[in-house]
């Protein structure tokens, strides 16, 4: 069967300021820099986010091996503390006319740029007055979006608020994973409350310039799935799919958050305050879109044992995850699980569930460690693993869009090989391999099936 993708299909790949740019000296410091410089043996053999692709000053190269492979759009960020230093104050006009630079060259090559705002790199400065806990940081975010805005908002046509809005915030506040960690499952709800007003607020500043493009989010949204039909399971699956996929997805899309999520963390103690003003921020700017990132499920099941007492409250309070299924199937590098049909699961909760609102998937993709032994005698990677991987995915978004869902695109995590947040390069991802002695690009297997596939807009 040859499966069909619709004309103007993005086909595309997602990429971050801080995992490719490179030229860290001229911004201003990230969290993930202090960190570094702080912890340096936290990262995968002490690799910071120093040692990147140099996409900064290799982006026209870069963007000429998009071309080649036929891609149509391209996902990145940029970074808040390049272009405003310190995170509030001045412009860095360098960086302006970099980003300039780098959407013309984009424009020219008729690759459409979709311009995320923040990708878990938050200024250091906001980062030490309490990042999104702090209400002034939702300030400078506004600011700072609206200094983008009317930068590029006649050439843009995409705007992304957030990447993954949730990520920063459970690894921040509840697993220990970002800087800087601070354990606090309730102050962490009222980290996500300010993010979610911060996108609210992004996305009025940008209606009220009357700008030509669309403005969304990027959300991961992870399906939950229940170990069986018991009610304690399903319930402990729903608890888990309030908390990590619809506590952004309501009130992103529907303009207001979930009376099941609400109600739960009023009985538990965990809700933050809302001013009613911010309600009618939520309840007044929608997206007009939605980026969707999916790597694996979650499998929920119900808590076997009493939670202690005395244990601080966290999500898995809760719920249990469980393993021991049979089939399953996952990435041992990277310890996600395989589940294409996740793909179509979210697809159709997205249809039938939020206004069918055109999304994209806007993350997906296969992190492999040791690709280096895949290597031909060419030097071309065979990653035939990932050709698979993703043919598996394009299959159920392919189904999906033939049952009515309203999606538009697919990017891969990542186009060049990248520096990833903890891990650096254990896991590779491109179509395309980077070589860290050389920096030297070179196109995976992957990246020939996905020209072709691009050329026949779709595959056997
Ligand atoms: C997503 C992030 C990306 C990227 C990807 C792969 O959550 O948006 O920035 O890092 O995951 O994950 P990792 O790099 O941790 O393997």
């Amino acid at each position: 069967m040859f499966y069909d993708f619709p004309r103007r299909f993005w086909w595309g790949t997602a990429s971050s300021s801080l995992q490719t740019e490179g030229n860290k000296n001229k911004r201003g410091k990230s969290t993930w820099d202090i960190w570094y410089e702080k912890e340096p043996f936290r990262f995968y053999n002490n690799v910071g986010p120093n040692k990147l692709s140099d996409f900064y000053s290799n982006f026209k190269k870069d963007i000429d091996i998009m071309k080649e492979l036929y891609l149509n759009s391209f996902r990145t960020s940029i970074s808040w503390s390049r272009l405003i230093p310190g995170g509030t104050g001045e412009i860095d006009s360098d960086a302006a006319a970099y980003y300039h630079d780098l959407i013309d060259y984009l424009i020219e090559k008729d690759i459409e740029p979709i311009i995320n705002l923040f990708h878990f790199d938050m200024p250091i400065e906001l980062a030490n007055k309490g990042g999104w806990a702090n209400k002034e940081v939702v300030n400078a975010y506004v600011n700072y979006a609206k200094t983008v805005f009317s930068l590029y908002g006649e050439k843009v046509n995409y705007f992304i608020t957030f990447n993954e809005p949730i990520v920063p915030i459970e690894m921040c506040y509840l697993y220990g994973a970002h800087y800087p960690f601070e354990l606090n499952f309730k102050k962490g709800i009222g980290a996500a409350y300010n993010t979610i007003i911060a996108h609210c607020r992004a996305v009025e500043e940008y209606r009220k310039l009357d700008l030509p493009g669309q403005i969304g989010i990027v959300l991961n949204l992870t399906p939950s799935y229940p170990r069986s039909s018991h009610p304690s399971d399903v319930n402990a699956a729903k608890t888990a799919d309030l908390l990590f996929n619809r506590s952004f997805l309501d009130p992103v899309v529907k303009g207001h958050f979930s009376k099941d999520l609400i109600e739960f963390l009023k009985e538990n103690n965990l809700c933050p305050n809302a001013e009613k003003k911010e309600l009618e921020t939520v309840k007044n700017n929608k997206v007009d879109y939605l980026g969707v990132n999916y790597y694996q499920p979650r499998r929920i099941k119900a808590k076997e044992n009493i939670p202690n007492p005395q244990a601080p409250i966290m999500p898995e309070t809760f719920f249990d995850y469980y393993t021991e299924m049979p089939g399953r199937r996952m990435n041992t590098s990277r310890g996600w699980e395989i589940y294409p049909k996740g793909i179509y699961d979210l697809s159709i909760d997205i249809r039938d569930n939020y206004g069918n609102i055109p999304y994209f998937i806007s993350e997906n993709g296969m992190g492999i460690e040791g690709e280096e032994k895949h290597k031909n005698e060419d030097g071309q990677i065979q990653d035939d693993y990932r050709i698979e991987f993703i043919k598996e995915h394009l299959i159920w978004i392919h189904r999906a869009k033939e049952e009515g869902c309203n999606v538009f695109g697919y990017h891969l995590w990542t186009f060049i090989d990248n520096w990833s947040f903890t891990n650096a390069y254990k896991n590779r991802y491109g179509y395309v391999s980077l070589d860290l002695e050389t920096n030297k690009r070179t196109v995976k297997k992957s990246g020939e099936w996905i020209r072709k596939t691009i050329f026949n807009n779709g595959f056997e």
